[in-house]
């Protein structure tokens, strides 16, 4: 597994496009920190303040330059599949 410490997905459980990410993230053996909007406010709030709204998945990427928030299911797997493809 490859630990990804910069890299945040806001998620919840029963969602399709979350699911979709989480299975990539899977699949090339990535473990980000996942925080479920349903079950942690502060998540959800977080999220809010930075997006203005609480569709979900996004990708919080931190650069040493602040966060970068990233939503679009497809613009994560893209993502995940560029910088991690040959991570196994
Ligand atoms: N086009 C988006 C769709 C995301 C989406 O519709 N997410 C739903 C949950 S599955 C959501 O957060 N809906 C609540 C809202 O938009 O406020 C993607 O592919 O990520």
């Amino acid at each position: 597994m490859t630990r990804a410490d910069d890299l945040a997905l806001y998620h919840f459980d029963g969602c399709p496009y979350c699911a979709r990410v989480r299975r990539v993230l899977d699949e090339l053996g990535v473990e980000v920190e996942l925080r479920d909007i349903d079950e942690d406010p502060a998540h959800l709030r977080a999220l809010v303040e930075a997006r203005g709204r609480r569709t979900v998945p996004v990708l919080r990427i931190r650069h040493a330059e602040g966060d970068e928030w990233m939503p679009e299911s497809s613009d994560i797997v893209a993502f995940l599949r560029e910088r991690f493809g040959t991570a196994r």
